[in-house]
């Protein structure tokens, strides 16, 4: 099964071949959200297993995170359909101490493709820096995503400034350790699991 080929280019670090690989599934018409998720998602939540379990180590986690960025970019104008009226600016972030941001540039690219303007500040992001960003850009938006446990409590940090600071600007999370009862501790104006939820999330809370 060829989105099984993307899945091992993923596994086995083939960051020359999984471009080609996914161009020839989408060329094949084979739908982009198997790719998505079947394939490239697919692989990563495998290296993540193999991660935990201590049989694969850090550098290999980078190899495969490349390898699925550079899948991830073929895939890219796909992604998000065909909604491109302007709805509002989102200002995106992996928080303060989090150096992932596979997922949180696969909402950024599904936002985008849903006609939000995004202001992706990258990773490492301090809450004061999505609060400074949020006024200059007048974002309807703030997306934060974690990925680790431990820094979590950035995401709490920045809901209180925000909010200390009078903004109309609301603050949506996500990340694998985030949950909704997570969202609703810290006061966040919601949460979702994965990038098309945070994209109908957004158009729930910023109306067009
Ligand atoms: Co890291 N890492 N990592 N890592 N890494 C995890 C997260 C981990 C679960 C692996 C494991 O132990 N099984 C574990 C965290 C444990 C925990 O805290 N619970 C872990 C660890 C421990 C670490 C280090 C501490 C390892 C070390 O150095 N000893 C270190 C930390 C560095 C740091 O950040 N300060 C580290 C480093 C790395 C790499 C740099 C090697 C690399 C990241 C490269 C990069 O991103 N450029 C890496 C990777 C690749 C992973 C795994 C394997 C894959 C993450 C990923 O990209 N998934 C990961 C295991 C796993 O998650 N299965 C792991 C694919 C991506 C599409 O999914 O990001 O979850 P995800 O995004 C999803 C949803 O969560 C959601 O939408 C996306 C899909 O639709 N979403 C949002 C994400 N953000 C959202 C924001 C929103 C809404 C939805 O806003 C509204």
């Amino acid at each position: 099964m060829p989105v099984q080929d993307i899945y091992k280019a993923v596994i086995d670090f083939k960051d020359s071949e999984i471009a080609n690989l996914v161009q020839a599934e989408v060329d094949a018409g084979t739908d982009v959200s198997s790719i998505l998720n079947d394939g490239l998602i697919g692989a990563m939540d495998e290296v993540g297993k193999l991660f935990g379990e201590g049989r694969l180590f850090v550098p290999e986690m980078l190899m495969a995170a490349q390898t699925m960025k550079a899948g991830l970019e073929i895939i890219r104008p796909l992604l998000g359909g065909a909604d491109a009226k302007p709805r509002g600016t989102v200002v995106i972030g992996t928080v303060k101490g989090d150096l992932h941001d596979i997922g949180k540039n696969l909402v950024a690219m599904m936002l985008e493709g849903a006609g939000f303007t995004i202001v992706d500040l990258g990773v490492d992001v301090e809450p004061q820096a999505f609060l400074d960003a949020a006024k200059e850009n007048e974002a309807q938006l703030i997306a934060m995503s974690a990925l680790l446990t431990t820094t979590m409590p950035a995401m709490e940090e920045c809901v209180k400034i925000v909010k200390e600071a009078g903004l109309d600007t609301k603050l949506v999370i996500g990340g694998a350790p985030v949950t909704q009862a997570y969202a609703d501790k810290i006061n966040a104006d919601g949460y979702s699991a994965d990038a098309p939820g945070a994209v109908s999330l957004a158009r729930k809370i910023v109306p067009s």
